[in-house]
């Protein structure tokens, strides 16, 4: 299906602000300092320096972000993928436009802490002017390292999936292949919309590129990162009696709780594989999962991982993290509710005795800062 012939994306999906305008205000803000900036020529003015001397404070803060919810005020953030590289947790996400009435990002972001309080913003690490042949809508990012590389999984166009590759985890990237890696227009097991990659390196070296809206597809990947190793299969999800879940159509909400929506994200803990997506786009769908013995599934459905987050679309990642766990997610709080513009999150997650995760509920403070080392 053409691009253009994509229908409304999720039903209930919304632009429209609720109650004050703090963003606006901020945003606002920054571009009257812009706009003093390029109006300011070097001068010895005591008011003059003393202006350029608050610009900077403002933007060291911006660099070195607060430690509670959301973890970036500055910018919108959202789609978060948590990676931990050597001692430094990394989340890549996707980048909502300050005035956005879409999802109609241009570039990707990368955020780190080494703490879990203190966040470095390591600004825009990837976009997409470095795919020649994209055009359109930079969401849901994953990266992962093999090959003493960092390889990025980008979807663009709502259509095809990229990977960039690069020596170090903020980058420089450049296009692996030159080409998609995905592309429904010449991969019909692709399925409609071939959204929201992420991957999972098995503890034997076997790649798994998990993706899909509506339709949850894998595919094995070469050890290269940049071929694929064999066909796109459909996820079987089993709802908790065993039954095979019955997947949306195309802008049908997906039956709550444990139809699919989107956003797989999968992980591994003492041998289970857990399959996490999101359910949804209602006021109540989140992120929940299935588990399985297998990295392509089944997986049978066995709960929330948390409750529903602020936001039309949840979408998120589970990591551990010297000894902890964590779930990423975002929320439309900063905006006032607006879908397009979110901020990424995070929370600490515990599992019971059984496997099972205690579902989390969202909270202001975020997790508690992990010791100096
Ligand atoms: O950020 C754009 C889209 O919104 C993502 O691909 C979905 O998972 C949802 O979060």
């Amino acid at each position: 299906m053409a691009r253009d012939q994509l229908g409304p994306r999720y039903p209930g999906a919304s632009g429209i602000k609720r109650g004050s305008t703090k963003v606006t205000a901020r945003a606002n803000a920054m571009k009257s300092r812009t706009n003093s900036l390029n109006r300011c020529r070097p001068c010895l003015d005591p008011l003059c320096l003393w202006r350029n001397l608050v610009v900077i404070v403002v933007l060291l803060g911006s660099t070195f972000a607060k430690a509670d919810n959301p973890i970036v005020e500055n910018i919108f953030t959202a789609d978060p993928s948590a990676r931990v590289f050597g001692d430094r947790l990394y989340v890549y996400t996707s980048h909502d436009q300050p005035d956005a009435t879409y999802w109609d990002m241009t570039d990707w972001r990368l955020l780190s802490t080494a703490d879990m309080a203190t966040w470095k913003d390591h600004g825009s690490i990837f976009s997409l002017k470095g795919f020649a042949w994209a055009t359109r809508w930079a969401w849901a990012p994953d990266c992962v390292y093999a090959n003493a590389k960092y390889y990025l999984f980008l979807p663009v166009d709502r259509s095809k999936i990229g990977v960039a590759v690069g020596n170090t985890p903020e980058g420089p990237f450049k296009d692996a292949i030159g080409k998609p890696l995905i592309d429904n227009a010449l991969m019909p097991a692709a399925g409609a919309e071939p959204i929201d990659p992420a991957v999972l390196i098995d503890d034997d070296g076997a790649s798994y590129l998990y993706f899909g809206c509506r339709a949850p597809k894998v595919v094995k990947l070469d050890s290269l990162m940049t071929k694929l190793a064999g066909a796109i299969q459909d996820i079987s999800l089993l709802d908790s009696d065993g039954n095979p879940i019955v997947r949306a159509q195309p802008d049908e909400q997906p039956v709550l709780p444990q139809g699919y929506g989107e956003a797989p994200f999968t992980f591994k803990r003492n041998g289970k594989y857990y399959f996490v997506y999101s359910n949804g786009w209602a006021p109540t769908s989140t992120q929940v999962y299935g588990i399985g013995d297998s990295p392509i599934g089944p997986f049978k459905y066995t709960g929330k991982v948390m409750e529903h987050a602020a936001s039309v679309t949840q979408h998120g990642s589970v990591v551990e993290f010297h000894g902890k766990w964590y779930v990423f997610y975002h929320t439309s709080e900063l905006s006032n509710g607006n879908s397009f513009r979110r901020s990424v999150c995070v929370d600490e997650l515990t599992f019971g005795g059984d496997g099972k995760i205690n579902v989390v509920t969202p909270t202001k403070a975020g997790p508690a800062p992990l010791p100096a080392r």
